[in-house]
Order: C-alpha cells, then sequence, then structure tokens
C-alpha cells in the first residue's frame, strides 16, 4: 500500500532531520514543518476520506501514531538542547546552578476585595443574591426615592461630589452616588417580592479626609422585601452575619439611629475586639464598635416604586466595609487602603 509506504518513509526522513537540528529556532522549524497545520501528515489526515473504509482505518491510526512520535520526539529535543545549554554556560563558568533562585512575586487580593467577598459569601449562604448598580447616579435615586426630598437637613448627612454644571433653575442632578441605597430602588423598579439582594460597591464623598474618613470607600447594602418580614427577622439575620463573621463569641447590639429611608432605623454595633467591651481607645472607651446602618424600608419609599407598603415590608441595611479590617487587623488610618504602598498591601 503506497500510503504505509509514505508515511515510513516520512518518519524515517523527519526523525533523520531532527538528529541535526542544534538550536531552538531548528527545532521550531521543524515542528512547523512536520507537525503544522501544512504538514505532509495534515495533508495525509485531510485525504482520508476519499479511501475505501478498511484502507482509512489502518491509516488514520497510522497517522496519528506518528504524530504522537514526532510530539514527544520535539519534546525529548528540546529538554536535550536545554540540557546541553546549561552544561556549556557551566562549563564556562557562567552558570552557578548552586545559587537560590529569584523569588517571584505573588500576586495577592486587596484586603478590601478579600472582604467584600467574605461578606458576600455569608449573605449568599444565607440566600440574598449578590447585584451590583452605577457608580454615576442621579438625584432621583440617590436622594428623592429614598425620602431625601431637596432641602431636607438629611442631605447634609451624605457630602456629594457633584458631575454636573447647575441648570437654568440652579439645581444639578447627576452625581456620584454617596452610598449603596439608590440600589434598593433600582432592585425594586425591577422586581416583584420576595427580594432579597446584597450590593457592594464604591461609594463617594465629598469630605475631609482623616484617619477613618475616605473620599472613596466601600459600602455593602443589603434588602429583604416580602409579605410579612419583621423588625426580628432584620435582627436575627444581622446577628447572623455577625456571628458568621467575627466569631460566636462577639456580641452586637442594636440602637436607635435615623435614616430618612428607613422607620424604625438602627445602627448596629459589636463589642471591641480589643478590649472585650472594656473600653479602649479603638472603640473610643465605649466597649462598643459601629459597623453599619439598618431599619425597616420606609412605606413612603415602597411607595415610590408602587410596593404597597399594607401588602409587603422589608428591611435594608448598609456598612462600611473598610472599618471591619481596621477593627480586626488594628489599622490605623484608612488612607492606607487606597495610597497603593506595597509594604501595606503585602501584610495581607
Ligand atoms: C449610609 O450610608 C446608609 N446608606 C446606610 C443604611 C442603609 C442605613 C440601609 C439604613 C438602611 P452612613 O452614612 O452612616 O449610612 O454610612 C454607612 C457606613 O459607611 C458607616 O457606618 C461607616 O462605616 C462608613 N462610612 C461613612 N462615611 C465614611 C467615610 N468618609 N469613609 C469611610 N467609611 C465611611
Amino acid at each position: 500500500m503506497d500510503i504505509k509506504k509514505d508515511l515510513e518513509e516520512l518518519k524515517n526522513r523527519a526523525l533523520e532531520q531532527l538528529k541535526d537540528v542544534d538550536d531552538d529556532q531548528g527545532l521550531e522549524k521543524w515542528r512547523v514543518f512536520y507537525l503544522g497545520k501544512k504538514s505532509p501528515l495534515n495533508q495525509v489526515l485531510r485525504g482520508l476520506a476519499s479511501l475505501p473504509i478498511e484502507e482509512r482505518r489502518l491509516v488514520g491510526a497510522m497517522s496519528n501514531d506518528l504524530k504522537l512520535l514526532f510530539e514527544s520526539n520535539v519534546e525529548q529535543k528540546r529538554l536535550s538542547l536545554y540540557s546541553s545549554a546549561v552544561t556549556t554556560l557551566q562549563e564556562k563558568g557562567r552558570l552557578d546552578v548552586t545559587l537560590p533562585g529569584r523569588p517571584v512575586a505573588q500576586g495577592r487580593l486587596h484586603p478590601t476585595t478579600r472582604i467584600v467577598r467574605q461578606i458576600c459569601d455569608i449573605f449568599s449562604a444565607m440566600g440574598f443574591q449578590v447585584v451590583e448598580g452605577p457608580e454615576v447616579e442621579t438625584d432621583y435615586y440617590n436622594f428623592e426615592a429614598l425620602n431625601i426630598p431637596k432641602d431636607h437637613p438629611a442631605r447634609d448627612m451624605w457630602d456629594t461630589f457633584w458631575i454636573d454644571r447647575k441648570d437654568e433653575n440652579g439645581e444639578r442632578t447627576t452625581l456620584l452616588r454617596t452610598h449603596t441605597s439608590p440600589m434598593q430602588i433600582r432592585v425594586m423598579e425591577k422586581t416583584t417580592p420576595p427580594i432579597r439582594v446584597v450590593v457592594p460597591g464604591k461609594v463617594y464623598r465629598y469630605e475631609a479626609t482623616d484617619a477613618t474618613h475616605e473620599s472613596m470607600f466601600y459600602q455593602v447594602e443589603g434588602l429583604a422585601v416580602d409579605k410579612g418580614v419583621t423588625f426580628g427577622d432584620l435582627k436575627g439575620c444581622l446577628y447572623e452575619f455577625a456571628r458568621r463573621l467575627f466569631g460566636p463569641e462577639r456580641k452586637a447590639r442594636f440602637r436607635c439611629d435615623y435614616f430618612p429611608f428607613v422607620e424604625p432605623g438602627v445602627e448596629m454595633a459589636i463589642d471591641c475586639f480589643v478590649c472585650a467591651g472594656k473600653g479602649c481607645r479603638l472603640c473610643s472607651n465605649t466597649g462598643w464598635i459601629e459597623i453599619l446602618g439598618a431599619g425597616m424600608v420606609h412605606p413612603d419609599v415602597l411607595r415610590h416604586v408602587n410596593y404597597d407598603p399594607d401588602v409587603y415590608t422589608g428591611f435594608a441595611f448598609g456598612m462600611g466595609v473598610e472599618r471591619i479590617p481596621i477593627l480586626r487587623y488594628g489599622i490605623e488610618d484608612i488612607r492606607l487602603f487606597y495610597g497603593n504602598d506595597l509594604r501595606f498591601l503585602r501584610q495581607f
């Protein structure tokens, strides 16, 4: 059979030529010629369809064996070229294989990314879906729909980066979101309850920075809406979260707080890691550290998205992410997070 003979000849010719290859370029040329798309072997494989069935099977198997043989020979040759290059360098005294290797710089996750993932994992395990939203927002989503109309004094709680010019009425509408709460509205507009979501993301505030305040930081928002959701659900969910994130020995405390988009509103604090509630510098001698704001979604907010507050109720919460590693690792200044100082980042 001619093809069989041809393949045998091809094998002998190729292996003979490979013996003469003495550098990497030569080896690459050989590989492209004998194993590339236009190789004689590939041409045989392409012509298989025109052969009678018996011959097709035989030639197909032979071609595949030959391909495998070529591939293993290329690898062997590569290794032998490499080891003879090393030997040559050693003989010339230019290579000392006993020197310690150069350390390979390994990438790692930013401390904020780690903690955001941890928080989202905990809520995912409780049945919450993770969603994200835009950082450039409108006045409507960031304030109006959250029950904070223009000229409401609560707007002072969120110093705002406006990013458009004033219109003819002296008003602006586009801003960098000051919190992740606008996503409460965006999610409710698009979804029919039951809703359970967490929203991680960057937020921006036009305020002077100091050891505990940045102008850009991360928040994680949470929202649960359904028939019959109660304040007890809010507390149960957030207690469980605190236990899973900080450990079962940590205590959590709720106290009244005010946010225009919830009623009632609360802040949640956990007992201080450092002094276990006795009072220290970290907790400003209170024994407690505030980690999030929360509350029952305000009926007016539900009305804004056409939910009937007599049918649906819900709870929402929002936490500052950096505060958690600050407490855990005793980091003294929030500005270290985004200063890009590798000496800081490499510690995590
Ligand atoms: C809010 O932003 C509300 N949206 C939270 C909320 C959501 C309440 C849902 C009720 C229901 P506040 O302004 O307190 O709330 O910010 C929340 C957290 O962000 C704070 O507890 C704090 O940990 C963090 N934070 C606030 N300002 C800064 C800042 N400048 N730098 C770093 N973290 C900050």
